[in-house]
């Protein structure tokens, strides 16, 4: 939460003495299309199938689910105290019952925001400054709930539940240790901070990381918030080859294109749940892309369900509403983002039935409008010249179409016109001899593209033309008729 775009300009300062392994950045794959020779970057069967996910969670659960502020975040000398966490009604398949009933498909879990604390048993140690090699002992091991852990409750449950888990583990801030920016503050020691130097910190990094990455099963996604100092990312770049070279690794490239994993994934630049209208799957920048980058690397839009960009579970913080969730979920996964919505355990350690019931709503939305088209025996064709053909038995309700693109040999249609043979009574005059008409266009498809009519309309026929840097493969196209809610703000009539 509060996600800071990487940041690792500023570090360069940093003596990077850890960086004995020379290990060397992804080069981006991508091919030369055979029509105008512009480069086509090319996914990893990783990164397609995460895109294939389509929506996930972000679980922040942790020590800041105790205090009033929303995590430790610009309060360096912050270290709420062990007794806090205390939920003593904690159970993860709680949690999977939202995560199954939002129809999400992997869950990443906070196991260490910026406050230090960890919510697995971490064995790590260290040596301070008198040299004494000491615990690392801000964990729930301390806490009132010793015995439990909460990491690998969270993992069985995904398993059980068949959910994709992950990881966030912030490696650029922690107060128990009082490091801002990868750095250790000098001379600024509060209660209940410990006293380490740089190295030292780098090195309880790459430990935890390592506990994390070795004991927990394979990971979908790792989310690194802010990124990764430069001293830190040569060992962690090749503690994600050896450990998990499957995981998506969330900010895992800069946007000069330094890559820490081929599986990476971008940030849309906004925490709000909107990504812009065009919205590609490659490019490397915190935005909607770049259609001709070498690299291919979707966007993951993160957001949150409570009002106010909250993420740790706020007492009595609104939530969004019903219209506006649906907002989101087409202004992202309608738009090629990955939406990742913030799931929030209470103090008790469960989902509050009033957010269960939100996010269960949202869910039976997207199933209820999405999960069958409208005339399923309609006759659907694609011709070698990129267009797809929607031929209906008799004329047919619509008001929105889905489009997805086969990526695997890269996203290659750059613009679309959605075309429709309408005899709605008013507006063809009773006639079915009627000529098509734009009811949507667009630029970027690519995994999904989901236009909203202006309003509904009773077509015989449906007919997209697309312009491409390779003749496109399409994997689906369907049209649906739904319950307009939030049916604002998405792709309108061109015409
Ligand atoms: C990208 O930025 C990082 C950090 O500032 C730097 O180490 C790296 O050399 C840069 N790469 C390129 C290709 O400019
Ligand atoms: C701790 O060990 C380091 C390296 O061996 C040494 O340079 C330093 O003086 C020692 N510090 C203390 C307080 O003994
Ligand atoms: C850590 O490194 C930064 C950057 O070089 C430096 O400003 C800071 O004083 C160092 N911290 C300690 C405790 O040495
Ligand atoms: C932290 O360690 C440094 C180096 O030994 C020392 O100068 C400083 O006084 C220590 N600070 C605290 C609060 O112990
Ligand atoms: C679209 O709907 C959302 C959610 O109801 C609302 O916040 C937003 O203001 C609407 N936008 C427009 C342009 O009507
Ligand atoms: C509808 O068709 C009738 C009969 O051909 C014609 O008189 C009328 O102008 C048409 N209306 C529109 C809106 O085209
Ligand atoms: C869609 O159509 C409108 C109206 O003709 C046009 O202004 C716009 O540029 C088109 N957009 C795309 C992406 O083709
Ligand atoms: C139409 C649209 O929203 N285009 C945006 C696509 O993404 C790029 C990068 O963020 C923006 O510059 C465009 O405005």
């Amino acid at each position: 939460m509060k996600f800071a775009p990487r940041i690792l300009a500023g570090f360069s300062l940093l003596a990077s003495t850890s960086a004995s392994s020379a290990t060397t950045s992804y080069k981006p794959k991508y091919r030369i299309s055979p029509i105008d020779g512009s480069k086509i970057a090319l996914p990893t069967k990783e990164q397609l199938d995460f895109q294939d996910k389509e929506i996930g969670v972000l679980v922040h659960f942790n020590i800041a689910t105790y205090i009033s502020i929303d995590g430790c975040n610009d309060v360096p000398n912050l270290v709420p105290k062990v007794s806090l966490f205390d939920p003593t009604l904690l159970n993860t398949d709680q949690w999977m019952d939202t995560v199954s009933a939002l129809g999400a498909k992997y869950a990443t879990l906070v196991a260490k925001h910026n406050c230090g604390f960890t919510i697995w048993p971490s064995d790590v140690t260290f040596t301070d400054r008198e040299n004494k090699t000491v615990p690392y002992d801000y964990t729930i091991a301390e806490s009132p709930v010793h015995g439990k852990n909460v990491v690998r409750s969270f993992v069985d449950s995904a398993e059980k539940y068949n959910v994709g888990h992950g990881f966030y583990y912030s490696v650029v801030v922690n107060n128990y240790l009082n490091v801002q920016n990868s750095e250790v503050r000098p001379n600024t020691w509060a209660q209940g901070q410990v006293n380490i130097t740089n190295g030292t910190y780098d090195q309880i990094v790459f430990d935890q990381l390592t506990e994390l990455w070795t004991n927990y099963g394979k990971l979908t996604e790792i989310w690194f918030d802010g990124g990764y100092s430069a001293t830190q990312q040569n060992k962690i770049q090749g503690l994600l080859e050896e450990k998990q070279p499957q995981a998506v690794i969330f900010n895992g490239c800069e946007t000069n294109g330094t890559c820490i994993s081929q599986n990476s994934i971008r940030w849309i630049g906004t925490e709000t749940g909107q990504a812009p209208e065009e919205n590609w799957s490659t490019g490397v920048t915190n935005d909607g892309g770049d259609p001709t980058s070498p690299y291919f690397c979707p966007a993951e839009c993160d957001t949150t369900l409570q009002t106010n960009d909250r993420w740790f579970y706020g007492v009595d913080q609104p939530l969004r509403s019903i219209e506006e969730m649906i907002d989101v979920y087409h202004k992202t996964v309608g738009r090629n983002c990955l939406l990742e919505l913030d799931l929030t355990p209470d103090r008790s350690g469960l989902i509050p039935a009033d957010y269960a019931a939100r996010y269960k709503q949202l869910g039976d939305f997207i199933s209820s409008c999405y999960d069958k088209p409208v005339a399923p025996t309609a006759k659907h064709t694609s011709n070698n010249k990129g267009d797809y053909s929607i031929k209906f038995d008799y004329p047919t309700s619509i008001d929105r179409i889905v489009m997805m693109e086969d990526q695997t040999d890269g996203q290659v249609i750059r613009s679309y016109q959605v075309h429709a043979k309408v005899v709605d009574a008013l507006d063809a005059n009773g006639t079915l001899a009627v000529p098509f008409t734009i009811v949507s266009n667009g630029t970027s498809i690519g995994h999904k593209k989901i236009d909203i009519f202006e309003k509904a309309h009773t077509v015989t026929e449906v007919m997209i033309k697309t312009t491409y840097v390779d003749k496109p493969k399409w994997r689906s196209v369907s049209v649906h008729l739904c319950d307009r809610l939030a049916a604002n703000g998405t792709n309108t009539e061109a015409d």
